[in-house]
């Protein structure tokens, strides 16, 4: 009852940039000075891609589990989609150097994306089994919140329940080829982008799934509109209004921005 006039904010991809995570959220006064949630009942949704490509994805990944157990506590709700990168760490450590089929192997291939030894050296039982349930696709007030700028989510279900129920099976599975091929399709990007096409993918893809907007992170603002990663502070709207990117890019240098989804200020 009164939850619906809880705010909603959104962090795109941290790729464990744990300081720069801490310093926004401080900012909006989610967490305060220590790092505890100070949010109360507002709810905080993350875009996944928490680890790899910086020095903390653990860490980050440790301050977000307690997060939401404080805002659980607290009668709020940190929650996150699941990124490309969540996977990639966890097929490195589920296959190891086993034969992704295709001339390399699971360890290279995590590598390749910017895995860093100190995330898989640090993983713990817990990390696996909360990164492994993380959902692909949520839906919140009126949004579809995805990680990925692709389609391929209807490759594994024609609702948000049953793509998120694949998933689970997926991960909870050591069937290497079906890990191998969802992570080439996870790493496909810009599929609501394109000028003649991007605004009628984007909106079959909703009239499937539900929802009046497309939330998404996994390819930086910067790297799509050609600027300068540290001028990116704002999320970009674009396919006529039906899309919205909230990857500040903060791997690349980015200040990062938390995004206040509703109410609309
Ligand atoms: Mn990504």
């Amino acid at each position: 009852m009164q939850q619906e006039t809880q705010p909603i904010y959104v962090v795109g991809d941290v790729h464990g940039q744990l300081k720069r995570l801490e310093k926004l959220l401080e900012e909006v006064h989610l967490i305060d000075h220590k790092h505890h949630w100070c949010g109360g009942q507002s709810t905080l949704w993350f875009m996944g891609d928490f680890v790899d490509r910086g020095p903390d994805g653990i860490a980050v990944v440790d301050l977000v589990m307690r997060l939401q157990k404080e805002a659980t506590a607290a009668g709020g709700m940190v929650a996150s989609v699941l990124g490309n990168h969540e996977m990639l760490l966890l097929a490195a450590y589920r296959f190891g150097r086993r034969s992704t089929g295709l001339g390399s192997n699971f360890i290279s291939r995590w590598k390749m994306n910017g895995g860093n030894r100190k995330d898989l050296a640090s993983l713990t039982q817990t990390h696996l089994e909360w990164l492994a349930q993380l959902p692909p696709m949520a839906f919140v007030e009126d949004h579809l919140l995805l990680h990925a700028d692709a389609t391929f989510y209807i490759k594994y279900g024609r609702t948000i329940d049953e793509v998120n129920a694949t998933f689970s099976k997926l991960l909870h599975r050591s069937d290497a080829l079906a890990w191998e091929e969802l992570l080439e399709e996870f790493a496909r990007r810009g599929a609501f982008y394109h000028a003649l096409e991007g605004e009628d993918i984007a909106r079959r893809f909703l009239n499937i799934f539900g929802g009046r907007r497309i939330i998404h992170g996994h390819t930086p603002i910067s790297a799509v509109l050609g600027e300068q990663p540290k001028k990116v502070t704002a999320p970009w709207v674009y396919a006529n209004g039906l899309c919205v990117n909230v990857d500040g890019g903060i791997f690349l240098g980015g200040p990062g921005f938390v995004h206040r989804l509703s109410p609309v200020a």
